[in-house]
């Protein structure tokens, strides 16, 4: 059995991961908050914006998914240490270790500048929408850089918004339900050809902006989609005030300068 690295296991899209892929591989789970690991699996505590810390937790794995870091749009000296410094530390650490592939979930707001009415695929140029969507697209550079330089094989989930189910009107195009985000990252962990990839991390929604097929290129075939929900979310939508977040992909990281994590709605910036 694979060992696999899950950093920012406590927050709420390593907490759906873990949960189901509970069992499938030997889980390390990390975080700088402390959590009980569930039967089965292990807990590390570790800062990754201290490189002790990163080439620590990253000692002994098979993969890593580099979940930890500032999960929203927020101020740059946070997303800054966590995002840019912690995923240095993360590829640098593997390196260092000779862990051989890591999977990076990278977000929509790495191209949350496209438009609605354009569908896009992989291969398209970066838009951020945000100082946390530049972020990601430097964990994806840093993805291109480790698989071209040191040959590591790097996966690259932008990922959309995990969930139960999808919570809004702009989530029904990105929406990721959490067994077939165990799926893409069972791919990006045990598929045997893989160097630098980048695919869409969402369900197999009618309503998607994306053309994934770099995904089912490589075997994916999402059980869920977000139509069976949208009758009543759209029901429920309020009417937007916010023609820039209308507009775009991205929604509001492309028109606000601070954005609540959906999953923890009261607290501001929280971490993954
Ligand atoms: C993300 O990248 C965030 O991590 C998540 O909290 C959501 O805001 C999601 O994007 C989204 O676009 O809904």
């Amino acid at each position: 059995m694979k060992t696999v690295l899950i950093t920012g296991a406590t927050g709420d899209v390593g907490t759906h991961l873990s949960r189901e892929l509970a069992g499938k591989y030997k889980l390390r789970l990390s975080d700088r908050r402390p959590m009980k690991a569930p039967k089965g699996q292990t807990f590390v505590k570790a800062d990754i914006s201290k490189m002790s810390d990163a080439l620590r937790i990253t000692k002994g794995v098979d993969a890593i998914v580099h979940l930890g870091g500032y999960s929203v749009e927020g101020p740059w000296e946070a997303i800054h240490k966590a995002n840019i410094i912690g995923c240095y530390n993360v590829f640098e650490a593997a390196r260092r270790n000779g862990v051989k592939r890591i999977l990076f979930p990278t977000s929509n707001h790495a191209v949350g500048f496209y438009r609605r009415d354009q569908k896009i695929d992989h291969r398209v140029y970066i838009k951020p929408d945000s100082r946390y969507g530049v972020s990601k697209v430097f964990g994806e550079a840093l993805g291109s850089l480790y698989a071209d330089k040191y040959g590591m094989q790097c996966f690259m989930m932008r990922i959309g918004n995990v969930g139960p189910r999808p919570i809004d009107k702009r989530r029904l195009s990105i929406w990721f339900s959490p067994r077939d985000l165990a799926q893409l990252t069972s791919i990006g962990i045990d598929h045997p050809d893989i160097k630098f990839e980048i695919v869409y991390g969402i369900s197999g929604n009618k309503r998607a902006w994306y053309d994934n097929s770099n995904a089912y290129r490589l075997g994916y075939k999402p059980q869920d989609d977000s139509e069976v929900y949208a009758a009543e979310v759209l029901a429920a939508e309020k009417p937007s005030t916010d023609p820039i977040a209308e507009a775009h992909q991205g929604g509001v990281f492309c028109s606000a300068e601070e954005v609540p994590n959906p999953a923890a709605p009261k607290k501001k910036g929280k971490r993954k």
